[in-house]
């Protein structure tokens, strides 16, 4: 890519978020200040093809910008790219530095807007060999004994272009706050946390994968679906669920009781089962279909007789995956609890 072209895409991504007149701090002072015009040299003069500066005309009406290139920048604002809103859950993968077989439910379901990266990369007109973008937050530092100077991560270029992929500017309708990665972060519906960088200052089209920290001593785990031990990165979210209610420990009255609880995969879960104490039999839960990439409440109701009880729920999704009973991060959430006589 040609760098004027580069700079200008860098540019765009002011978008509408800066205050109204943010730009108009790059400009020191005017020199000429005020009207000021250069006249062209006489028709006999103007004997070259290509006029030379020299002898080409000024205009300057109200005076020259003398403008701090280090703060420059054009915003594009008004009625440009259509901003996209979408609810999408929003999972933490666990630390990077364990095995995943532990479930840590570290999520959450949220709405975010922003502008599809799409429109950018349009705009960018990747190379054929562009196959990952690569994304940067300002943040650096050290994190487990590994000094970097930036976080970075990858996504292949199939992901990045899909329409769903946002720099989002607002979590629940209002701006992003510092600690969520404010102004701008990538936000990465389906895939897990770590893709979505925040604090995101740089986009680079490149024909690899990202060599920082953050996806290859980190973000990389053994793939449960390979026997030869084969690595692959941490993308996509697996099948996964939490139960909302009963809560773990409750003491309920009445046999009739509530099983409720959410779902979430980066494709949509077409299946949650329930299963009481040790049954052989798997009751299937009534699950709403998701709207865009959010999770998926689920809901059904179990007849129990007094005594202790266990209920557990595995999600299936549209692909076929089933949440695995133990062992994984993503196995399945077991609740105890009392119905009393
Ligand atoms: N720049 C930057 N982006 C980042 C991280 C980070 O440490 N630095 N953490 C990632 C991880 S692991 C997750 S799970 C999500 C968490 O986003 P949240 O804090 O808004 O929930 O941000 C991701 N983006
Ligand atoms: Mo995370």
């Amino acid at each position: 890519m040609d760098p004027t072209k580069s700079e200008h895409v860098e540019h765009l991504v002011n978008f509408a978020l800066r205050p109204d007149g943010e730009e108009r701090k790059a400009c020191l002072t005017l020199d000429p200040n005020g009207f000021f015009i250069r006249h062209p040299p006489t028709p006999h003069h103007l004997a070259s093809f290509i006029t030379p500066d020299e002898q080409l005309f000024q205009t300057i009406h109200l005076g020259a910008a003398v403008i701090d290139t280090n703060r420059y920048s054009i915003t594009v604002d008004g009625l440009e790219a259509p901003t996209t809103g979408l609810t999408a859950f929003h999972e933490c993968y666990g630390s990077p530095l364990k095995p995943p077989t532990e479930n840590v439910w570290r999520i959450g379901n949220v709405e975010w807007t922003g502008v599809s990266l799409r429109i950018l990369l349009d705009i960018a007109q990747p190379h054929p060999e562009a196959r990952f973008v690569w994304s940067e937050g300002l943040d650096f530092g050290e994190f487990a004994g590994v000094t970097t100077d930036r976080y970075q991560k990858d996504l292949p270029i199939v992901k990045a272009l899909s329409p769903e992929v946002l720099l989002a500017y607002e979590m629940n309708g209002e701006p992003l706050s510092k600690n969520r990665g404010g102004p701008v972060r990538l936000i990465v519906p389906g895939w897990f946390g770590t893709n979505s960088t925040k604090w995101l200052c740089r986009l680079s089209l490149q024909n690899s994968r990202a060599p920082g920290p953050f996806t290859t001593k980190f973000y990389n785990e053994q793939d449960p679906k390979e026997s030869d031990g084969r690595m692959r990165p941490v993308w996509m979210v697996e099948p996964n669920s939490v139960i909302v209610s009963p809560c773990s420990g409750a003491q309920l009255t009445g046999s009739l009781v509530i099983v409720h609880g959410w779902a979430w995969s980066d494709d949509e879960i077409k299946l949650v089962q329930i299963r009481v104490d040790e049954s052989e039999t798997w009751v299937e839960a009534n699950v709403e279909s998701r709207q865009d990439f959010s999770w998926q409440r689920f809901s059904t109701m179990v007849t129990l007789s007094p005594g202790t009880h266990r209920v557990i729920a595995r999600a299936t999704s549209s692909a076929g995956v089933k949440q695995p009973i133990s062992g994984r991060r993503n196995h399945v959430h077991s609740i105890d609890f009392e119905v009393l006589g």
